[in-house]
């Protein structure tokens, strides 16, 4: 039974492929969009059919929601999976695709629209017995009432922009003194950044975890959670490094936190796959936000599950039901998954696009790589710098660390600097090992200003492997550059 004859793929790179091997696999038809930027990209190649969507920048094509409609009638698609990023999040695109009758692979545009306001988020899981941080109701309406709610919750406090996404606009507060301009100075990026100057204040946590569940919902009332995610491990609220499941994750904690994750998915009516987002600490865990999109590293969970989220989304939108009940799923090992940038992890994680001039990445068992790139590709400064997901599974984490270790020092690429130290580094940090990760973890591992010293060294030996490549040359120098950060990590 196929979902649809026909899926356009309005995304580009790695989740563009991604989406289009469920596709290959159910039968689908594959209808794949480019920018001037992208006439050679693999995405292209992958799809049956493919259309030149507009200019290299975003607006002009992978956002331009009419020329993307226009080209789903052309081609006869039924059906549009917009991927992360671009127009995934935007409901006035969801609602678009409804008024002309075709249809969104995702949550209802309403569904998309109410996620995007925070503190309305938060009110309703408040009003569903969901833990929420302590805080300001609503947004902030005068300077006293803030200092009263300030006080009452105890310093330090953090300001949020409602509108707000990938921090922006997020002011800590210390005391009471700081506390007029760091709103004031909240709301100006707000306005600026989101069109919507309205912030509110919360009991700012101290170095908590980012766990998030995956959920999924059919049209017909039924809806499971895949268990949960670790996303700690970031850098400018850019994740780096995910497993699933979480290392600290009880039983107990892990059951009161998927009926939350549920609670959600009931109270805002949510339909599609989804991810709801909670910030944890000292035993206590508050809901943050909920995704309302596929997620870069829906991997992972798909590794512990045996469950393929892509083609879930796609059943779901041709109105099936869910095939599977909550006691038919359970966890099995444990997955990392490592996000390949093409950027410099020793200065400040600046992009360094370019051409790939040698590039083998590494296979064996429990090793997932999803990757739009390939040797000869000339990565765009226009895009995300995101090149590659690579992902280990095992049945253990201990276990899911070494192969991720195996794997990282197999994989070569030449040509653009990448984070591949960067996650070595960290795949053999004792912090790491021991599961104690945080959202402070990089800055507090010191992990960035180690690797400076000797990522240079290893950049040399690699300009010198380059014409001549061998792989166990790639190990050593790896090797060598990771014993160098464990020894100065001991001085
Ligand atoms: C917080 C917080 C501590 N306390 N809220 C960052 C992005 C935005 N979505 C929410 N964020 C945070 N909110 C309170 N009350 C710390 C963060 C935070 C963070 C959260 C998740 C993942 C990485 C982070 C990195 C820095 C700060």
């Amino acid at each position: 039974m196929k979902y649809f004859e026909k899926l356009l793929i309005a995304n580009r790179g790695e989740i563009a492929i991604r989406i289009m091997r469920a596709c290959r696999e159910l039968d689908i038809d594959t209808v794949a969009i480019y920018s001037d930027a992208d006439k050679n990209a693999l995405h292209v190649k992958y799809a049956d059919e493919a259309f030149h969507v507009g200019e290299a920048h975003p607006s002009k094509s992978y956002l331009n929601m009419e020329r993307i409609l226009d080209i789903a009638k052309k081609s006869g698609a039924e059906a549009i999976h917009p991927g992360y990023g671009f127009l995934a999040e935007n409901y006035r695109f969801a609602k678009l695709c409804l008024d002309e009758n075709v249809i969104f692979v995702g949550p209802r545009w309403k569904t998309i629209k109410a996620a995007g306001s925070k503190i309305d988020s938060k009110q309703m899981m408040k009003d569903n017995a969901v833990p929420v941080i302590p805080g300001t109701e609503g947004g902030i309406r005068t300077i006293s009432e803030a200092k009263k709610v300030a006080l009452e919750i105890g310093y330090p406090v953090i300001v949020k922009a409602s509108a707000g996404g990938g921090g922006i606009g997020m002011q800590i507060v210390q005391d009471e003194k700081t506390l007029e301009d760091a709103i004031a100075a909240s709301q100006r990026i707000a306005q600026s950044a989101f069109g919507d100057a309205t912030v509110f204040i919360e009991k700012y946590l101290i170095q908590p975890r980012h766990i998030e569940f995956q959920v999924l919902a059919d049209e017909h009332g039924n809806a499971v959670h895949l268990y949960e995610r670790e996303c700690s491990i970031q850098r400018r609220h850019q994740k780096l490094v995910e497993e699933a499941p979480c290392s600290i994750m009880t039983p107990e904690l892990r059951s009161r936190m998927a009926q939350s994750a549920l609670k959600v998915v009931e109270a805002s009516g949510y339909t599609n796959a989804g991810t709801v987002e909670f910030l944890y600490s000292n035993g206590n865990y508050y809901f943050m936000e909920m995704n309302t999109r596929l997620q870069v590293e829906h991997t992972i969970t798909e590794f512990i599950t045996g469950v393929d989220i892509v083609k879930q989304q796609l059943a779901i939108a041709a109105g099936e039901t869910l095939p599977f009940e909550q006691k038919d799923l359970s966890i099995r090992g444990h997955a990392i998954e490592c996000r390949i940038n093409a950027e410099d992890p020793t200065n400040n994680f600046s992009a360094d696009p370019g051409k790939i001039v040698r590039y083998r990445s590494p296979g064996g068992p429990g090793i997932r790589i999803d990757s739009g790139i390939h040797m000869g590709y000339t990565i765009s400064p226009i895009y995300d710098s995101m090149i590659a997901k690579l992902c280990a599974w095992d049945s253990t984490r201990d276990d899911a660390i070494k192969r991720m270790r195996r794997a990282i020092s197999e994989y070569i690429i030449l040509g653009v600097k990448t984070t591949l130290p960067l996650h070595y580094a960290i795949m053999n940090n004792q912090q790491f090992v021991n599961g104690n990760t945080h959202t402070h973890f990089l800055q507090e591992e010191h992990i960035l200003n180690t690797l400076e010293r000797y990522t240079r060294d290893e950049e040399t030996r690699m300009q010198t492997l380059a014409g001549s490549f061998q792989q166990g040359k790639k190990v050593a120098a790896i090797s060598a550059a990771v014993n160098l950060y464990l020894q100065q990590k001991k001085d």
